[in-house]
């Protein structure tokens, strides 16, 4: 594997599956995570796991060839530092939505985190430009705005909106070589109504590596890499419960086929272009309030 290194952070340099998976990978390590978990339930999810798995081999009459090349694969996808791409496309939709019908909960509707969420991103003040390079101010200029209430309507001030989303190429900074640390990543801070007013570039669809085992995998029974284009969202207020969702684009590429399959119909936005040509959408946060997991 050649590995490519960024003479300076303005050389632009293809990103590689090696490269994006590693960094995704490192960062996930970096926060050691644990779930309380009894030995009784992680029994039975063992359990059924394993007879999951047995049943597809039984059902298909899986080949010694086949078994061993499942074993290379996972240990490519450990090497490239896959895991959390593969897992938050192909698994993370189905634990959401089960964490939001466990909760009860009402409010906007959420989404998968997807792998390229970093915490603690630059704040903003309400009515913002997202941090951008020149070349991201060629692309069609996106406004967004809207403000974060309870469930009742009411203005929740000093709200924080994380947004990060790729650039026009698809890239997202820290996960893809030669672009600033902070590039469209930014942490809004609502006014006292908990109105903002974002101004941001129209993302493109992300597209899964090819040049790595995910890609391999979709590319091995006939699968398309693509993600529509979206906005990545986590929305925080005290004593509300917090929000992490992705709005994506009416009549976009890819809306009714994501490979991650994580668009829900209420979380479509329909920009509408404006005298200077900026795509315009209006689109709001409502909050539950906090309850007991
Ligand atoms: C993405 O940008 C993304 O949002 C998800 C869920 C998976 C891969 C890339
Ligand atoms: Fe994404």
């Amino acid at each position: 594997m050649t590995q490519s290194t960024a003479p300076n952070a303005t050389d632009a340099v293809d990103p590689t599956a090696h490269d994006s998976g590693n960094k995704a990978t490192d960062k996930f390590k970096s926060d050691r995570v644990t779930a309380d978990t009894s030995k009784e339930r992680a029994a039975a999810i063992y359990k059924d796991l394993l007879a999951a798995i047995a049943k597809v081999a039984h059902d298909h009459q899986v080949t010694y060839d086949e078994y061993r090349v499942l074993k290379q694969w996972m240990i490519d996808v450990g090497e490239y530092g896959e895991w959390p791409l593969w897992l938050d496309v192909f698994v993370e939709h189905e634990i959401e939505e089960i964490h939001y019908n466990r909760l009860d909960y009402s409010g906007t509707k959420g989404s998968i985190e997807g792998p390229y969420y970093v915490e603690n991103s630059p704040e903003l003040p309400a009515v913002c430009e997202m941090p951008m390079r020149d070349k991201d101010r060629e692309a069609t200029s996106l406004i967004f705005k809207g403000q974060v209430t309870d469930l009742d309507g009411k203005g929740l001030g000093g709200a924080r909106v994380e947004l990060w989303h790729a650039d026009e190429e698809g890239f997202y900074s820290q996960f893809a070589p030669g672009i600033p640390e902070w590039n469209l990543r930014g942490t809004i801070v609502t006014d006292e109504e908990g109105r903002y007013e974002i101004t941001t570039l129209q993302p493109a669809p992300y597209q899964i590596p090819a040049d790595g085992p995910t890609g391999w995998f979709i590319e091995s029974h006939g699968g398309h890499p693509w993600r529509p284009a979206h906005l990545h969202l986590r929305v925080t207020h005290p004593g509300h419960r917090p929000i992490t969702t992705q709005l994506y684009f009416q009549g976009g590429d890819w809306v009714d086929t994501d490979v991650a399959t994580a668009v829900k119909p209420e979380l479509i936005l329909d920009p509408k272009p404006d005298a200077e040509g900026n795509n315009v959408v209006e689109y709001g946060f409502a909050l539950d309030v906090s309850k007991e997991d």
